[in-house]
């Protein structure tokens, strides 16, 4: 490990992002590579006009619609990996649980933009906004595929409500548009075995470009209340379950989703 966890934390907490370079190795990368790509051809031929016009992602790698259970088993391990965990503890001590995965690419139309936001911008109105800000968030882990522009951010946002430049864009009011520059970004270019953690409700853009081609793993703290955005189809199956090393993450869930239906 290049930095310890108490860096990491300290890293996260001021700015809501940190990058490990070269944190995976090749063979780690090619096998998660292998398994995406067989996700992604599927995914695109069955969604083939939203593909076409306006997609940007799809989600739910893990769930059982395009892959069998050896590949699922595959990002499963993946997910709960030493290497991932030892970041996600870092981040969130206590309890952290599995949410989703989704998978970022280029959209087809080179005219599509892309567009700053807050991940929460699409669940919650602007008070909201500000409470959510506040209290437990939801970590992305990026794991590139290939190299790829990567994401640009303004650092300490996932702590702090926007300043009058960023809300324009953001919001796209007075005269401002989402892909508009902000002068306090900052550009993270991503190569593949980089990890780059960041919170999902900070401010951020994906740079479209390149072959990019990035797996998403959406992490969330027990002690918030994300469990409805979990879907039961993208979790380990008994079996499955018992052939994952550290199977915590989503043990994590299960149980809240057990705790929600009593
Ligand atoms: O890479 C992208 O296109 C956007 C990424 C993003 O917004 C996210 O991961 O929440």
């Amino acid at each position: 490990m290049v930095e310890n966890s108490q860096q990491l934390s300290n890293s996260y907490d001021k700015d809501g992002y940190f990058v490990i370079r070269n944190y995976f190795d090749d063979a780690q990368i090619a096998s998660l590579r292998k398994v995406v790509l067989k996700f992604h051809k599927l995914w695109k031929a069955d969604n083939k006009e939203f593909y076409q016009e306006e997609a940007f992602n799809s989600s739910l790698i893990t769930g059982s619609e395009y892959l069998a259970i050896d590949d699922r088993t595959v990002l499963f391990n993946f997910i709960s990996s030493k290497k991932i965990m030892q970041v996600v503890d870092a981040v969130i001590p206590n309890n952290p649980a599995f949410m989703n995965t989704q998978l970022f690419f280029n959209p087809v139309n080179p005219q599509q933009k892309d567009f700053w936001h807050r991940d929460c911008q699409y669940d919650y109105d602007i008070d909201d906004q500000m409470r959510v800000i506040l209290e437990t968030q939801v970590l992305h882990l990026r794991i590139p595929l290939f190299d790829e522009p990567g994401m640009e951010i303004i650092p300490g946002t996932h702590k702090r409500w926007d300043n009058e430049e960023e809300y324009n864009v953001r919001q796209e009011v007075n005269g401002k548009l989402s892909n508009d520059n902000i002068s306090g970004g900052k550009q993270i270019a991503l190569a593949a075995g980089d990890l780059l953690v960041f919170s999902a409700d900070m401010i951020h853009r994906g740079l479209y470009g390149l072959d990019r081609l990035a797996l998403d793993i959406l992490i969330f703290d027990s002690a918030a209340d994300y469990v409805d955005y979990v879907d039961d189809d993208c979790l380990p199956t008994p079996s499955i379950l018992n052939n994952i090393v550290d199977p915590r993450l989503f043990m994590n869930t299960l149980q809240l989703k057990s705790m929600a239906c009593a």
